[in-house]
């Protein structure tokens, strides 16, 4: 078992998406370890998205973020880091692969639904920001 973070972005919640995406979670054999639901402030946003920092799309993505609660949730299944980030397919619905939750979903490649860490340090750094209380007793 591993766990890795996710979090629905706030166009899955503004277009009522998450109980399909947290069923797809859930269908691919993740368990939900925790979850919470909150409204970013731009100084949290811009911190949890630190290395975008000057990127073209770093201004509007902060501002994205912001617009709406985000649910972030810690889940975990065998090989979970690297499977989350392949079923949620990649940032840029066109190129997702079929069946991903970004090519079912995502409306554009900033409006992607969801964000799933991509390596085992981002995601023990995700998971420390949102929850860093957290205590997942074995
Ligand atoms: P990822 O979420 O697939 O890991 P990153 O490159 O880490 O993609 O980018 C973080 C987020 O920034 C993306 O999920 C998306 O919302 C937004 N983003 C990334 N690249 C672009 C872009 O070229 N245009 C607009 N938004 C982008
Ligand atoms: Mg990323």
């Amino acid at each position: 078992m591993e766990t890795t973070f996710a979090m629905l972005k706030p166009d899955c919640i503004e277009r009522k998406l998450t109980g399909k995406v947290i069923d797809f979670i859930l269908e691919h054999d993740f368990e939900i370890q925790r979850l919470k639901k909150l409204h970013l402030s731009t100084r949290q946003a811009e911190s949890f998205y630190f290395m975008h920092k000057g990127k073209d799309f770093y201004e509007p993505l902060i501002k994205f973020m912001t617009s709406g609660p985000v649910i972030p949730m810690v889940i975990s299944r065998k090989d979970a880091i690297e499977k989350f980030r392949e079923v949620i397919g990649k940032t840029d619905p066109e190129k997702a692969a079929s069946g991903t939750l970004r090519e079912m979903y995502a409306t554009d490649i900033r409006h992607n639904v969801v964000h799933g860490a991509d390596s085992p340090e981002n995601a023990t750094r995700e998971i420390a920001f949102f929850f860093p209380k957290i205590d997942l007793i074995k």
